[in-house]
């Protein structure tokens, strides 16, 4: 007993529901914290996972581990693969779909994590040849979209940079058997701009890097990342964390498993080049002619009644367009690669599947551990209609400014904001900023008060917003003969005179709209990432933990779990799954489901506190449910040994 208890009191408790103190903050950062300590950086609030970044290798994600994980009951193990196990497990018992979300700051283990599920499924599932082939593709899908979606920030040295949602789809027998990939908003903006210390996507170092002699000759690459200026910007091209050379090797062979064409490759690196060659201003590779090219950057189109006059561009606005194109064919490359992805991936037989979706988003980058103050109650909407209002909400004055390209700089956007939504009161202005805060806006800062506290914003908006093409650029692309600008330019492209293209940010409004349906139709898992200091090192930082406890809602959610009934099932459900454990359900129950229910658990000896009757049956703890579903596994066994031997009979 005794020696029980000091491991309890070393290692802490698995499950924070479990806390006797349960109401204390620093009860809960306690347990994390002896529990990161003995590096179990995993902890539940009753199906919840909350995982605190290890900042170091562990030796827990071996084909071991995942043995022993297979198939056994949730609570029955430290946490980290039953999350992925229960989803699993439910999915195959229950055919329906579930999602697992992952959330947290930068530089949490959101994408880590999300790799390590994605590695529990691939490695545990059942699997033939065939699936074999599907299993390496979707494990060598990550390198690929991380080394052109990911990239060095001050916050995180793989930073994602695009919001990712991956379906697996597994067939009857859980096998995995194809998946889908959706990327959302990817940072065009970086491909020509890097802050101080941050690097551009990872691809253009380990092109420069690893890229073999001849394919830098071909493409007319210097080895060496400081002659581009697009890699240069944030003055930081080398990583100690990051072995370019080796990671192009590694995406490299990705690509071919993946079934890219030598052409496919070719073509996709002579873009890559392109870019790094657009910085510096040098047009060879894109397959067009270079006048044509030359003229198309520093010319705009305007057409007056049925004349085209061509009148040449300042400067500013030649490297503006020139910067423009980049982008575009960068972000359109990207999409085409998710897309030549999901070919791979794709299933090609139609009986029904069902999924499990990863959704790796990326982490919050605006980040101050004082600005914290609890708020007893906020109602969102105050926000989300500042934010979303037709006419005079953030997104459509920005949309509306994006309109006048030439003309909107980021002041006018920002006076427009004080023009029209300048008094509302989540709003601060820098010119107020000190009456209602008592921190100084810069000037071309705005700032908005939000549920978890007040979010500073800089308006590099328009620019990150606006990835207006001149026309004639995109007109000039479409006279490449690489086989991949061609299909991201195509001729039939709607004409974009009146609106340019489709802002950014209201884009990634509307995709947003299209992920929420995505998962409103399947079962949520909920994985909460915290980043354990701002070093990057395995330490334990009190004061940025519990903000993070704080802002993931996590106290709120484990009272909610203690208060609750966790496990619902509807009763048609209920009853069809369980009814050979009850002699008078089965094998018909005439009455209504919800009757058949209460006299099956009636038989099975449920106590009157276990459960509770609502819409659905509530079960308070997963131990009652675990119970019943080995009953009936056992019975389910017995079943078709007798359905097997009345056959035989027969
Ligand atoms: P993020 O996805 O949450 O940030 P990552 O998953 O990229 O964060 O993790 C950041 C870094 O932390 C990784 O590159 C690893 O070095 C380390 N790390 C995270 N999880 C683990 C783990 N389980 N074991 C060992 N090291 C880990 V962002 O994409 O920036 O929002 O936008
Ligand atoms: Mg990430």
């Amino acid at each position: 007993m005794e020696a029980s208890l000091t491991a309890r009191d070393r290692v802490g408790i698995q499950d924070f529901v479990l806390l006797d103190a349960y109401t204390s903050e620093t009860a809960f950062l306690d347990n994390l914290r002896k529990r990161f300590h003995e590096n179990l950086i995993y902890t539940y609030i009753g199906t919840l996972l909350v995982s605190v970044n290890p900042y170091k290798e562990l030796d827990m994600y071996t084909q071991k581990q995942m043995d022993i994980y297979m198939g056994v009951n949730f609570f029955e193990l430290p946490p980290h693969y039953a999350l992925a196990d229960n989803a699993f497990r439910t999915m195959l018992s229950e055919f329906n779909n579930h999602f697992i979300l992952i959330s947290g700051e930068s530089g949490a283990g959101k994408t880590e994590a999300s790799k390590k599920i994605l590695q529990f499924y691939a490695v545990s599932c059942p699997s033939t040849k065939l699936l074999n082939n599907i299993r390496d593709r979707l494990l060598l899908s990550n390198p690929v979209l991380e080394a052109f979606g990911n990239a060095k920030t001050l916050k995180n040295d793989n930073s994602s940079r695009f919001g990712k949602y991956m379906d697996i789809q597994f067939d009857h027998q859980g096998g995995a058997v194809g998946g889908h990939i959706l990327s959302y908003l990817l940072e065009k903006s970086r491909v020509v701009h890097q802050n101080h210390g941050e690097r551009n996507f990872h691809i253009f170092y380990q092109l420069v890097e690893g890229g073999e002699e001849e394919l830098l000759r071909w493409l007319g690459l210097e080895r060496n990342c400081q002659h581009y200026s697009y890699l240069m910007q944030g003055n930081c091209p080398k990583v100690s964390s990051i072995n370019d050379k080796s990671e192009w090797r590694t995406v490299r062979d990705a690509l071919s498993v993946i079934e890219f064409s030598e052409d496919d490759i070719e073509n996709l690196f002579a873009i890559i080049a392109s870019v790094l060659h657009l910085g510096n201003i040098k047009f060879e590779l894109l397959g067009i002619p270079a006048p044509v090219l030359q003229h198309g950057l520093t010319h705009k189109k305007i057409e007056a009644k049925s004349e085209e006059v061509h009148s040449p561009f300042s400067v500013d606005h030649a490297v503006y367009a020139r910067d423009a194109l980049a982008k575009a064919i960068y972000g359109r490359t990207f999409n085409w690669l998710v897309n030549k992805v999901n070919e791979s991936l794709a299933n090609k037989d139609s009986s029904r599947k069902t999924v499990i979706g990863l959704l790796d988003i990326y982490g919050f980058e605006v980040f101050s551990v004082n600005q914290w103050e609890p708020v007893p109650y906020f109602n969102n909407k105050i926000i989300c209609d500042l934010v979303e209002a037709k006419h005079k909400g953030l997104i459509s004055l920005l949309d509306e400014e994006c309109l006048r390209p030439g003309e909107a700089t980021d002041l006018t956007f920002l006076e427009k904001m004080e023009e029209e939504i300048g008094n509302h009161p989540h709003f601060v202005r820098h010119k107020l900023a000190n009456q209602k805060t008592r921190k100084t806006l810069e000037r071309g800062d705005f700032r908005l008060l939000h549920y978890a506290g007040e979010v500073t914003y800089c308006v590099v908006f328009l620019d990150k917003n606006n990835d207006l093409l001149y026309r004639n650029g995109k007109e000039v692309m479409r006279q490449s003969s690489n086989a991949i600008i061609k299909l991201c330019f195509p001729a039939t492209e709607p004409d974009t005179k009146r609106r340019p293209e489709t802002q950014v940010v209201t884009q990634f409004k509307t995709s947003l709209v299209g992920l929420t349906e995505i998962l409103m139709s399947k079962e949520p898992w909920y994985v909460r990432c915290i980043k354990p200091n701002e070093s990057k090192q395995p330490r334990f930082d009190d004061v940025l933990v519990r903000h993070q406890v704080k802002y993931l809602g996590l106290m709120e959610h484990l009272r909610v779990r203690r208060a609750g009934f966790a496990y619902r099932r509807k009763y048609e459900f209920f009853l069809q799954r369980y009814k050979p454990l009850c002699p008078e359900t089965w094998p018909n129950w005439k009455g209504t489901a919800a009757e058949g229910v209460l006299c099956l658990i009636k038989y099975l000896g449920y106590t009157r506190d276990e459960y509770k009757m609502g819409t659905k049956i509530f079960i308070r703890h997963p131990r009652t449910l675990f119970a019943t579903e080995d009953a009936f596994q056992l019975c389910k066994h017995k079943l078709t040994r007798i359905q097997a031997k009345y056959k035989g009979y027969r």
